[in-house]
């Protein structure tokens, strides 16, 4: 396919609902880095600034009912699957309007009216939660599809290995979507697995795998297609490998020195933002002038949302124990 007939066959529409969530994440990752370096918000922070485009194709086909689970890195999914500016901010700055109301933070936001059901620090933890939320709408005899996203570490965690069997085996309606950066904190993914892709993994159990490079709108959109309309035709899940890169290491105090020299810089400057940007308006689906908008548009949003929750009161200390299955533990 030429990129003309992509273009005509995603449409005009769903390429600028891509590039408009993209630029949301972008946007906000540079915003929250800010304060946090700063030292106006204090929070646990692991940055998806790179990998923008995976989640905001696949944010950009799924239905509101559908679901998605992410991790600690899932600024990205959040957004892209409408989590509101607003809560999202006010729970990452541990304010009462939060989603969870201030008591989880960025690494535990969860909003099922957006259909974000849950974000993990537990690397490969998703996997099982998302197969049992796929096999719930399976019983209920809803088409609805959940995609579950994670790391390449996480795909040499048993809780990957039990959730793709188990997910194969009763062909349940979901897609695996692992963000391959390239990097499990400071381990190269060579260095940790002795199979060179991922999605060959899926073999094993009896689905497709998929390998795409989730940096590229139009592929990725074309992948993340497929892969969703097999689980949404209750045809079982798809593994998605989509090959990108994360900017700002594991953790905001990562130094990057277990990487190739000049790969950091290399990855940056393909960014796959601005290149959309730049490919938007050089195949005339969009003019300078109204990417400009989209960009002042979420801006404007953003502030709206950071001055939102820094208006918000902290939760009061009679909520402590509420939401926190006090009951289980007595
Ligand atoms: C079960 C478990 N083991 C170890 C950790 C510590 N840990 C946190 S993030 C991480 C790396 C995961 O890498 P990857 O799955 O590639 O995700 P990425 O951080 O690159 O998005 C590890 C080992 C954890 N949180 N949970
Ligand atoms: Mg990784």
């Amino acid at each position: 396919m030429s990129d003309l007939d992509i273009r005509d066959d995603i449409g005009v529409e769903a390429l600028l609902s891509i590039y408009t969530k993209a630029t949301r994440i972008k946007l906000c990752d540079e915003k929250f880095r800010a304060l946090v370096l700063a030292g106006q918000v204090s929070a646990q922070y692991y940055s998806p600034r790179g990998q923008e485009i995976i989640s905001s194709a696949i944010g950009t086909l799924l239905r509101t009912d559908d679901y998605v689970v992410t991790t600690y890195r899932g600024l990205h999914d959040q957004l892209a699957k409408g989590v509101p500016l607003r809560e999202l901010w006010a729970e990452f700055m541990g304010k009462a309007t939060g989603t969870c109301k201030g008591k989880g933070g960025p690494m535990h936001i969860t909003h099922p009216a957006s259909g974000l059901m849950v974000t993990t620090g537990i690397v490969g933890g998703g996997l099982p939660i998302g197969a049992g939320l796929a096999l719930a709408t399976q019983m209920q005899g809803t088409d609805q599809v959940t995609v579950v996203n994670f790391g390449d570490g996480a795909t040499n965690i048993g809780a990957f290995h039990e959730a793709c069997n188990l997910a194969g085996l009763w062909k349940l309606p979901v897609v695996f979507c692992c963000h391959n950066n390239l990097y499990a904190e400071h381990t190269a993914y060579a260095d940790g697995t002795n199979v060179a892709r991922i999605a060959d993994r899926a073999a094993s159990y009896g689905f497709p795998g998929v390998r795409v490079d989730g940096n590229d709108p139009v592929a990725m959109y074309g992948a993340a297609r497929e892969a969703i309309a097999r689980a949404r035709a209750g045809e079982g899940p798809t593994l998605l490998e989509a090959m990108t890169f994360r900017f700002y290491g594991h953790q905001m105090s990562d130094q990057n020195e277990y990487m190739q020299p000049g790969e950091l810089a290399a990855a940056r400057a393909a960014d796959p933002v601005p290149r959309m940007r730049d490919w938007l308006i050089a195949e005339g689906i969009a003019t300078a002038a109204e990417l400009d908008a989209v960009e002042a548009e979420q801006k404007a949003a953003i502030a709206d949302a950071v001055e939102f929750a820094d208006a918000s009161p902290l939760p009061d200390l009679s909520e402590a124990l509420t939401d926190v299955y006090e009951e289980a533990l007595i």
